[in-house]
């Protein structure tokens, strides 16, 4: 069993909704799942895109990355997402990136982990940290809070405060 940490994000739709019936899926294969708040999020890389809503979920999971990213592809497939039609790092109604895998490095044709983009994204680390002061980057042992540091500006809004999201997964039942 390993500890893995997943960014989710979706400006496509009602990206609450989506954010949430994945959130009670992912409950079904994540033991003690835990989440941050929820974060309006100024969209990056591509900018002329609506604002992004994520979050940053950790759970115990019981197999190996690739079987993890398949059970993640087919929750973003059942949000409507269609990887052909899509613009790159253009919107999306549900990305979920495996960001870190236990303390494990991975590089494969199809995975890369620790995620190599989550150290300049406030969008993940703001999240990641929020859930979690304490961890290191696998690969150099930095705490990610000192990545926040160098970070430039990127607008970004609590959108529900983790015990509002926990109120909302509560009254899905
Ligand atoms: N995802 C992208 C590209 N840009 N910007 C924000 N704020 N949040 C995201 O999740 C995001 C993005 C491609 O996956
Ligand atoms: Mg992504
Ligand atoms: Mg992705």
């Amino acid at each position: 069993m390993e500890k893995v940490y997943i960014g989710m994000g979706s400006n496509m739709g009602d990206s609450l909704s989506i954010l949430l019936n994945c959130l009670r899926e992912m409950k079904g294969f994540l033991g003690n799942l835990q989440y941050s708040s929820l974060w309006q999020t100024e969209p990056q890389i591509v900018k002329d895109q609506p604002f992004f809503l994520n979050l940053v979920v950790k759970g115990n999971f019981e197999g190996n990355p690739e079987k993890l990213i398949r059970k993640l592809w087919l929750l973003e497939n059942s949000a409507g997402r269609d990887r052909s039609k899509e613009r790159r790092k253009g919107p999306r109604p549900l990305d979920l990136d495996i960001l870190l895998f236990g303390e494990h490095r991975i590089k494969t044709d199809i995975l890369t982990i620790p995620h190599p983009a989550m150290t300049d994204r406030a969008f993940v680390l703001v999240p990641l940290t929020e859930l979690d002061q304490n961890i290191k980057n696998p690969l150099n042992r930095k705490n990610y809070t000192d990545y926040l540091d160098s970070i430039d500006n990127q607008e970004f809004f609590c959108y529900k405060k983790q015990e509002d999201l926990s109120d909302l997964l509560q009254n899905m039942k």
